[in-house]
């Protein structure tokens, strides 16, 4: 009957109990452009990469861009879901994505799907790596496999990436594969105690607690520090020295913490790890274009550090090419329309990827491609808006370049001129590090990324006024004034302390009405601007203390600019003694290792800031005539 039937089923063939989650679920792909491959490359020393081959559906001879990354392969090639692979590639692969090219991710070893141990900055093989292996050795072991494996691939593999992608780029420059043909690092990091990741001149960069933890607490990067506090200039505060900080959220089980901890100096640890030296020394074989940003506030130190010291081998000026945009970190990859309050000619990163880097790319990888008209160095004007096509950079420096450097000198009161002082002797204030000085306007919030991307450019109208702020501007030009290289600083200052650490601020003072973009009335635009620890004046190696109420030398460079400050534009230059909570605050008394400072160490100091006679500070700017 119709009840019995009811009652006793047949058995179906998805019982109602079966686990509704399969062992393993695979999206069909039938209708994909593309081919997505999954390999787990093994390395000379056994241990097996995991590596990700994006590859357009019917590819004959087709040229392969690898990246090496600690963040994600697999997620670096699912930006969307679809069945595109232009839709599922990062937005600044999409110039070559869309033209044939295969792409390769790759997880560094120890992170994500990777097999072996994460080394933070991993050393290259030498004194600080007595292994078999490193980033240069990964890089070729890989491109090896690839080019015997991948059989859609024409043989050439060209490697690009930003920042931590940058760094494992220059690795995979040494002892490079004769299969890699072509590079560009963008942004890499390469000397993190000079002015890359971790340090600006010896000044500890606190933002690196976020970064440290994600990467390294867990294989992934799913752990956040739980600070239970949302404005991070009171958490850092709060919690005393970096140090503390640490020990408080558990830092002292992270390796690379401890690393940090143990060497606050330029010791053998950093400088053996700096890469531009380790460039320089390389014969230049492979063409690399190395990208930096203007405003890149995580490494603008090694991209033009590199570029300068392995520029003298490039004798016909055809191998060593050099990108400056106006972006912010890794701007390079994404919209470089805006960046904070200032808007540029159109989409500046598109321009370069589509115009500059494409053709370069195409040239060195495509079979048959015809040679690229690349300028040796490609560099946005900011104040103008335009790139312009230059031969060298930079173009004015103290010595040996085109254009010598022109000083300009603070005056007592506050005002800043071509011609040297015969004021008072110096100005001064106090520096409380219970009350340091702002990086942004607070509250300050290390996980807005927003912010953190755009600080660089954010208007210092918000310190300028402060008691502990000194600014010196100059007249309203009358002509535009550009500079093209790296400003340096020559800073005459006391202090009653025995440590202190300098900001020194290049700015841009706008009109004070700008009618094509009201809000820059009067806006204070950084165009270069660092911290350097005073301990480190004499030796980045050995630091000393500084003796109380001695005037002393600081020389340092600001990163480079190509600016031009346009008439009825002020240039303004600012002194202060503490950047927090981006820098760890100097307690302003010496001790040993600032990391471990006590609560008592921190003490109020007051600073002089010379500016007459043979002790006038100034800042040697690399002046360029305008055309
Ligand atoms: N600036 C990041 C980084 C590079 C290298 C080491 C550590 C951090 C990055 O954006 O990848």
């Amino acid at each position: 009957s119709a009840f019995a039937a009811c009652a006793m089923p047949a058995p179906a063939a998805t019982p109602p109990l079966s686990p509704d989650i399969p062992k393993k679920f695979e999206a069909p792909r039938e209708d994909a452009d593309y081919v997505r491959r999954e390999e787990m490359i093994p390395m000379r020393d056994g241990v097996r990469l995991y590596t990700v081959i994006m590859i357009p559906k019917g590819a004959h001879a087709a040229p392969m861009i690898l990246t090496r990354t600690p963040y994600n392969a697999s997620k670096r090639a699912e930006r969307n879901v679809s069945p595109r692979m232009l839709a599922n590639l990062p937005l600044g692969d999409e110039v070559f994505a869309s033209d044939g090219y295969i792409r390769v991710f790759q997880d560094v070893r120890g992170k994500y799907k990777s097999e072996g141990d994460y080394v933070m900055t991993r050393p290259l093989r030498g004194a600080l790596n007595g292994s078999k292996v490193d980033h240069s050795t990964d890089a070729y072991d890989t491109i090896d496999w690839l080019v015997k494996h991948v059989e859609e691939s024409n043989g050439k593999v060209g490697m690009i990436g930003s920042s931590y992608e940058g760094f494992t780029v220059l690795m995979a420059l040494v002892n490079p594969h004769p299969a890699l043909k072509v590079a560009v690092p963008m942004s890499p990091m390469v000397d993190g105690w000079k002015g890359d990741d971790w340090f600006h001149n010896g000044a500890f960069r606190q933002t690196n607690f976020d970064y440290i933890y994600g990467q390294t607490a867990r294989k992934d990067d799913s752990l956040r520090v739980p600070r239970g506090a949302f404005d991070d200039y009171a958490n850092f505060l709060k919690h005393g020295s970096a140090g503390d900080y640490g020990r408080h959220f558990g830092f002292d089980q992270l390796g690379f913490w401890n690393k940090i901890v143990e060497h606050p100096a330029y010791d053998a640890y950093w400088q053996g790890q700096a890469l531009d030296p380790v460039m320089a020394a390389q014969p230049l074989e492979v063409p690399r274009m190395i990208v930096a940003s203007l405003w890149d506030q995580e490494d603008m130190y090694g991209a033009i550090a590199t570029y300068e010291a392995v520029e003298p081998k490039d004798a016909a000026n055809d191998r060593n090419f050099l990108v400056l945009g106006p972006w912010r970190h890794s701007g390079v990859n994404y919209d470089g329309s805006v960046l904070g309050a200032l808007k540029f000619d159109g989409d500046t990163a598109l321009r370069f990827r589509r115009d500059v880097m494409k053709p370069f790319l195409d040239s060195y990888l495509k079979d048959g491609a015809p040679k690229a008209d690349t300028p040796p160095v490609f560099v946005y004007e900011t104040g103008t808006n335009r790139w312009r096509r230059e031969s060298r950079w930079p173009l004015a420096c103290a010595q040996g370049c085109s254009a010598t450097s022109k000083p300009i000198w603070l005056h007592a009161g506050g005002t800043l001129d071509f011609a040297r002082a015969d004021g008072a002797a110096y100005d001064e204030y106090v520096s409380d590090p219970a009350k340091p000085v702002p990086y942004q306007p607070r509250p300050v919030h290390f996980e807005d990324s927003d912010a953190w991307r755009r600080w660089l450019v954010v208007d210092q109208r918000f310190v300028d006024g402060r008691p502990d702020v000194l600014s010196y501007a100059s007249e309203p030009l009358t002509a535009p004034l550009k500079i093209a290289g790296a400003p340096l600083v020559n800073l005459f200052a006391s202090t009653s302390g025995s440590d202190s650490d300098w900001v020194v601020k290049l700015i841009d003072v706008y009109p004070d009405e700008v009618p094509s973009q009201p809000e820059l009335g009067g806006y204070q635009l950084a165009v270069a601007m660092d911290i350097f620890r005073g301990r480190y004046r004499e030796s980045l190696e050995h630091p000393s203390a500084i003796p109380s109420g001695a005037v002393q030398k600081y020389r340092f460079e600001l990163p480079n600019a190509n600016h031009v400050f346009l008439p009825g534009h002020r240039i303004m230059v600012q002194v202060q003694s503490s950047w927090f909570p981006l820098y760890d605050r100097n307690p302003q008394t010496y001790v040993d290792n600032i990391f471990l400072a006590k609560p008592g160490d921190y003490r109020k100091a007051t600073q002089r800031v010379y500016v007459a006679g043979e002790q006038a500070s100034h800042i040697d700017l690399p002046v360029v005539a305008t055309d």
